[in-house]
């Protein structure tokens, strides 16, 4: 078989102080820390989209890279990029890959011809699965590229545009669960608006609904185990998502009685371009029990738009997973590099040092958050900064025993004067610091 990273060979953990490039420095699989490996904590998958399909082209350029599985008709196109996917992961040593419909297989001349290019690629997929033991964290399907999509999707003024995004959603699910995905995804690509003076909100909404509960009646039909998972987004490509962030889709999926069906699929930068910390989003989701999966990147602070940058901050990251540490972990989640090189990267190698950059950011920040998380430090002050809650007069509130009235009188019975308790929210920074310095990782 042809090979499409001829010059690379299998990357592998070499310590922090290594000078290879072409190794990690803090990923190493089957290190253990806090009783599972690294590789079962962050669950790690390559995207196909960005990693396989995209060739820099920017809206004010054409192409820069120009890989050698890009070339030919496209489906032979799509068989080749399978070949070299399948080494990148390999020699990656990553576990799970994610895809959209139309990166694993081409929109065809009609339906049909769309159907069975899937159905081809499916069964290549499934004999790379079967023989690599590389899985499929989540499946989805790419409802917002096509013009046909360019209103929307399940929002579309148009309901045999509904009709054909569902139809392309069934055998998306299907597809995902022929290759025995973990999840299924739903990014609202293009279900938004450009201005309200041509949209009916109320009948957008509406829509919506009724195509999540198709997805998950179909997802019931035809037996799939696997998590339903919502993408957040506030912006682009519409100027307003109807997902926006997290707070949003919860009191959706309430409203529409769905809440126990989906869980969230965050993604770091649409976290920022919500003007939410990253952290916030995910700590949101844990609080609400619909914390599911993550897409990681990041954003650029100058930039009001989605980058997808690899992300780099093990600051930042090490927060993030203690937070996930402190939720138990991921079950069918992980983390997804829905990340891309940036256009001027344009070597093969390019994809490497991204990856591999990506990955050691998470692996020190798990290590990072291990340590946080073992000696509680963190947790011990917040516990204690509302450790009054535990006393009577909390216990009193939260349990239904009191009114406005009953609390007036216990303020004015016993002379309450509470006196400012300081929050120390520099002391909680240093600390964190102290864990990201320790030189023991
Ligand atoms: C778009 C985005 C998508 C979804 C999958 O911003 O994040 O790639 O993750 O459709
Ligand atoms: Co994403």
């Amino acid at each position: 078989m042809k090979h499409y990273f001829p010059n690379m060979g299998q990357i592998k953990y070499a310590g922090p102080n290594t000078d290879n490039q072409l190794a990690y420095r803090f990923y190493d699989p089957d290190k253990i820390v806090l009783g599972k490996t690294m590789a079962e904590h962050l669950r790690i998958a390559v995207c196909y989209w960005h990693t396989f399909c995209a060739n820099g082209a920017d809206p004010f350029g054409a192409a820069t890279r120009n890989f050698s599985w890009q070339h030919d008709t496209p489906l032979k196109a799509a068989e080749q990029k399978l070949d070299a996917a399948f080494e990148f992961f390999i020699k990656l040593n990553v576990p799970f890959f994610t895809f959209h419909d139309r990166d694993l297989a081409p929109e065809g001349d009609n339906f049909a011809a769309s159907v069975d290019n899937l159905k081809h690629m499916v069964d290549l997929t499934q004999n790379k699965i079967e023989t690599t033991g590389i899985k499929l964290l989540w499946g989805t399907a790419n409802c917002f590229s096509h013009p046909r999509y360019m209103a929307g999707a399940a929002t579309n003024p148009d309901p045999e545009i509904f009709a054909y995004a569902a139809a392309q959603v069934k055998y998306a699910m299907e597809a995902t669960k022929t290759l025995s995905g973990e999840n299924y995804l739903i990014w609202g690509g293009r279900e938004g608006y450009e201005t309200l003076l041509n949209t009916n909100l109320k009948q957008e909404l509406a829509q919506l609904e009724r195509f999540l509960n198709l997805v998950v009646e179909h997802k019931h039909k035809i037996g799939f185990k696997g998590t339903l998972l919502l993408e957040p987004k506030p912006c682009e490509p519409t100027k307003h998502q109807y997902d926006f962030d997290c707070a949003n889709v919860y009191a959706f999926l309430q409203k529409t009685g769905l809440e126990k069906e989906f869980k969230i699929n965050i993604e770091a930068n649409h976290a920022t371009l919500a003007k939410h910390s990253f952290e916030h989003e995910i700590v949101y989701a844990i609080t609400n029990d619909i914390f599911g999966s993550v897409d990681i990147n990041r954003g650029d602070p100058q930039l009001g738009w989605d980058t997808d940058q690899f992300p780099n901050s093990v600051e930042e990251i090490s927060c993030i997973i203690y937070n996930i540490l402190q939720h138990d972990g991921f079950t069918t989640g992980g983390f997804n590099f829905d990340a891309k090189l940036r256009r001027q990267s344009v070597d093969l190698e390019d994809l490497f040092y991204a990856h591999i950059g990506g990955i050691d950011v998470l692996a020190k920040s798990l290590l990072v958050a291990a340590d946080m998380l073992a000696e509680n430090h963190l947790q011990d002050l917040v516990t204690n900064r509302y450790k009054n809650w535990q006393d009577k007069l909390g216990h009193e509130i939260l349990t239904g025993h009191h009114s406005l009235d009953s609390l007036t009188d216990e303020i004015v019975t016993q002379a309450i004067e509470p006196t400012p308790v300081s929050g120390h929210q520099e002391l909680y920074e240093n600390i964190v610091n102290q864990y990201l310095w320790k030189d023991k990782n």
